[in-house]
């Protein structure tokens, strides 16, 4: 990569687009991703980048472009205008701080307090405060008049996630006719869920601004376009195309990948390395059985260790023959709804050791931190079986991880939630209902005992799959989407092909 350049700019500056018109690379037409936190290279946060960040960092490679956000700083006062430029090779990484405030309000409140619980079915634990409410709109607001100082006519912009939402309408707002789409990670639920959200018709308004509106199941986007023609916001005019004020609004799925070769090769050489030989060598004869996920009520632990529990308690010949590993790094630790969760587990995992361990045994083993991606592929390619029950998922991607990590020869079984978005893809998994304990341990029991041609087939399936399907197909698919569709995406051409199945 490039050298590092980086500069801070004020309002009064000329933007991007004219920096390249005097000399700069591309002359429009450029990628601008814009998604809330931005891996700067060589910056705080940004080694640990997971794929998704790789993925996009190579589309903008190859498009050259912009990839502008938040730089993951909070100051308790900031210059309304600044914006921090960092340019590797032809990539231009852009940036702002936010305010304490506005991460409290923004962040922490109605992204991670009011939107995710609703997108993720738990209206129960959706904490809705009108400041926050506020702030989010606020910050995206302030997000897109920074932004529309970089960008062009030409130029393409993908918005990312659930932060985010209202970019595109605001950047109407200010003048951009161009191609603009967004991409929701997490699950959009069913209108009589979605609804309940505060100002539900302006987030709905703001995703129609678009020109395609991507999601990673069918079902996600089947429900985005309820809730638009229940609102009477749009018109259906079939194959995922809605007509909103006069503009073609495209939706559909295009369900995210892993890089499926580069994980299978880290597997490989991660079962070698020494720290996942050392964590293998104790368990002896014993099978494992492998969870990993940040640590989130929508990835349900608590319910996948009383479902180990149910599996313990109705195979008794088990015990002392399995391990379960659960690596579970801290997340979004500052909100309520994750300390009480932490705690909870931790319990949890305490109560079924107490009632299962034995002196030689410990049957669940609990890791509440960060495991280098090293040794992590090993893991996931040492374990018999993957088990992945979220209660509700966007897609998950431990679960393709896991795949992607088995041997040809002996592949472990997966053990996947009906309501991740991955059990739409993934037909070689035993699915679960992951709210009920007996059917989940029938299912760990049931991957245990496996016969190895079963497994293989099951694998070679999923695999062949997850081959063709990776994460470069999934920026490759939007991005074509994106930029078949005309300008402002106008009524009446009707030539854009559908999203993707
Ligand atoms: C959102 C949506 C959607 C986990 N623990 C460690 C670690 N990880 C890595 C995994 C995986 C990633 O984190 C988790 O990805 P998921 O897809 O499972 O879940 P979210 O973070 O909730 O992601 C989700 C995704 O966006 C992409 O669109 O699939 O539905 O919720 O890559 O490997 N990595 C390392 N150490 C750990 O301890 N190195």
């Amino acid at each position: 990569m490039a050298p590092r350049r980086a500069s801070r700019v004020g309002g009064g500056e000329p933007s991007l687009a004219e920096d390249q018109r005097h000399g700069g690379s591309s002359g429009g037409g450029r990628l601008v991703v814009v998604s809330n936190r931005v891996p700067v290279p060589g910056r705080r946060g940004a080694s640990g980048a997971g794929g998704l960040a790789v993925a996009l960092e190579a589309a903008l490679r190859e498009h050259g472009g912009i990839w502008f956000g938040w730089s993951g700083d909070a100051r308790s006062a900031i210059d309304a205008d600044a914006l921090d430029r960092h340019q590797h090779g032809r990539i231009t990484f852009a940036v702002t701080d936010l305010t304490k405030r506005d991460v409290d309000e923004y962040y922490l409140g109605f992204s991670n307090r009011a939107l995710w619980p609703v997108c993720h079915y738990r209206l129960d634990l959706a904490h809705f405060s009108e400041q926050e409410t506020a702030a989010y709109f606020r910050v995206n607001s302030v997000f897109a008049r920074k932004l529309i100082r970089l960008i062009e006519p030409r130029d393409i912009v993908w918005v990312h996630d659930y932060h985010l939402i209202p970019m595109g309408a605001e950047l109407r707002t200010r003048g951009f006719g161009g191609r603009m789409g967004f991409f929701l990670h997490i699950p959009w639920p069913s209108p009589e869920i979605a609804s309940a959200l505060p100002r539900y018709r302006q987030l709905l308004t703001g995703l129609a601004a678009y020109d395609v509106v991507g999601f990673q199941t069918p079902r996600d986007a089947d429900n985005f376009g309820r809730c638009l023609v229940e609102e009477g916001l749009a018109t259906d005019l079939g194959g995922g195309v809605f007509e909103a004020e006069g503009r073609r609004v495209v939706t559909g799925a295009f369900p995210i990948g892993i890089d499926t070769n580069a994980f299978r090769e880290a597997a490989i050489k991660a079962e070698k390395a020494p720290a996942a030989r050392r964590f293998i060598s104790t368990l002896g004869q014993q099978k494992l059985v492998i969870g990993v996920d940040r640590l989130d009520y929508s990835k349900g632990i608590e319910e996948r260790i009383k479902s180990f529990c149910a599996f313990l308690a109705a195979h008794p010949e088990q015990r002392g023959c399995v391990t379960y590993l659960q690596v579970t790094p801290k997340s979004r630790s500052d909100v309520p709804e994750y300390k009480q969760i932490q705690q909870e587990v931790a319990a949890r995992v305490g109560e079924a050791n107490g009632a299962y361990g034995e002196v030689e045994w410990t049957p669940i083993r609990y890791l509440n931190q960060n495991v280098p991606h090293s040794t992590l592929a090993g893991l996931y390619r040492a374990a018999q079986v993957g088990l992945v029950t979220p209660l509700r998922d966007g897609m998950n991607l431990v679960a393709k991880e896991y795949v992607a990590s088995q041997s040809a020869e002996d592949p472990g079984a997966l053990v996947l939630s009906q309501y991740a978005g991955a059990a739409f893809e993934l037909d070689g998994a035993v699915l679960v209902n992951p709210y009920d304990a007996v059917e989940a341990a029938s299912g760990i029991a049931r991957a245990l005992a496996m016969p190895l041609e079963e497994r293989q087939e099951r694998w070679t399936s999923m695999m062949r799959h997850l081959e063709t399907h990776t994460v470069s197909d999934w920026w490759r698919s939007f991005i074509d989407t994106l930029s078949r569709q005309g300008s402002a995406a106008a009524l009446p051409s009707q030539d854009a092909a559908g999203a993707t199945g």
